[in-house]
């Protein structure tokens, strides 16, 4: 299977924009996504008229239309209890965490140092409990994994440092607030390559049989911006600090006018995936050019049997199997 042909674009794309909304705002894009009593949530960043994002709620029996969008913001940044969502919160990814029977959100919130990685959980999408910062500033794009290693939580996120490219994290925690033992898990590439600059994780990572499946962004800075383009990797299942395998290629990236034209250009920027356990349809929600929601689906079976015949990561270290 080629990669460039993995994933198939919905006819209804883009599926959500901001006329879809019920009250005054910019955008809506990167949205995390669910399975709830049988219908599809997106929990979307929308973007309002100032710059400050906040998440709002759609949902969809089909997940691909008839979206029936909450009239206001379902989860707004509360800086004067939690003064580092001052700038607005962003860019949500959900784990149904079974132990806790609740959803994990694992989201951007947007300080005066910089973004930072927070927690919330929720049973209904209608309320919310912060579990507060999980890591400082500047560290983003994270994501949780739906079961304990060892006892212990585990977290994917991207640190950001002064020096260098953007990299892929696991850390890791007793109760979903303490986190420590950090190791890195995937390197952004060196030069010409797509995912040269920076990667960040995109939905939460996918238990399969074989592994945990990853789709991750890679960026590239280019004379005219930086393209945002998707590829995959899987991890080890008992120990996510191994990387088995990693695309060279990107699998997705922006192609489309709502993808090349925007308030960002060039961006494809998947937050949020769901499994139909009938077809076995992967269905991917992502950002395109931070304007709008974007669908695109695989077989399940497709994308594993991609990711498997994708080669070992290139650097060695510590963890990785010789
Ligand atoms: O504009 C593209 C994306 O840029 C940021 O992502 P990252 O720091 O991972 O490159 C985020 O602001 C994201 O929301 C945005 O879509």
């Amino acid at each position: 299977m080629n990669g460039a042909h993995l994933f198939t674009r919905s006819d209804a794309n883009p599926i959500l924009t901001v006329r879809d909304l019920l009250y005054p705002a910019n955008t809506i894009f990167n949205p995390g996504a669910a399975l709830v009593d049988g219908e599809t949530v997106l929990l979307c960043r929308v973007e309002d008229r100032r710059g400050i994002s906040h998440l709002t709620v759609a949902r969809s029996a089909n997940g691909v239309d008839g979206w029936r969008v909450d009239p206001e913001p379902t989860f707004r940044s509360a800086p004067e209890r939690h003064p580092e969502e001052v700038w607005g919160i962003e860019d949500p990814r959900i784990t149904w965490l079974p132990e806790r029977g609740q959803w994990g959100i694992a989201y951007t919130a947007y300080s005066r140092l910089g973004p930072l990685v927070s927690l919330a959980v929720t049973n209904d999408f209608r309320h919310f409990e912060r579990l507060g910062p999980a890591m400082p500033p500047e560290d983003k794009d994270a994501a949780l994994f739906p079961r304990r290693f060892g006892g212990r939580w585990a977290l994917l996120h991207r640190p950001t440092h002064a020096r260098g490219p953007a990299n892929m994290w696991v850390s890791y925690s007793p109760d979903l607030r303490h986190w420590g033992d950090l190791s890195l898990v995937l390197e952004a590439r060196e030069g010409a390559w797509w995912d040269a600059d920076k990667i960040g994780s995109g939905p939460p990572p996918l238990e399969t049989p074989e592994g945990w499946l990853i789709m991750y962004h890679g960026v590239h800075v280019t004379a005219s911006g930086s393209l945002y383009r998707v590829g995959l990797a899987l991890l080890d299942l008992d120990d996510p600090r191994i990387a088995l395998r990693r695309s060279d290629e990107w699998v997705m990236g922006p192609t489309e006018a709502s993808e090349r034209a925007g308030d960002v250009a060039g961006v494809v920027f998947p937050c949020g995936w769901v499994v139909d356990e009938t077809t076995g349809l992967l269905r991917i929600y992502y950002g395109a050019a931070d304007t709008s929601v974007g669908l695109a689906t695989a077989r399940l079976a497709d994308v594993l049997d991609y990711v498997l015949h994708c080669p070992r990561p290139r650097r060695l270290r510590r963890t990785d199997r010789p």
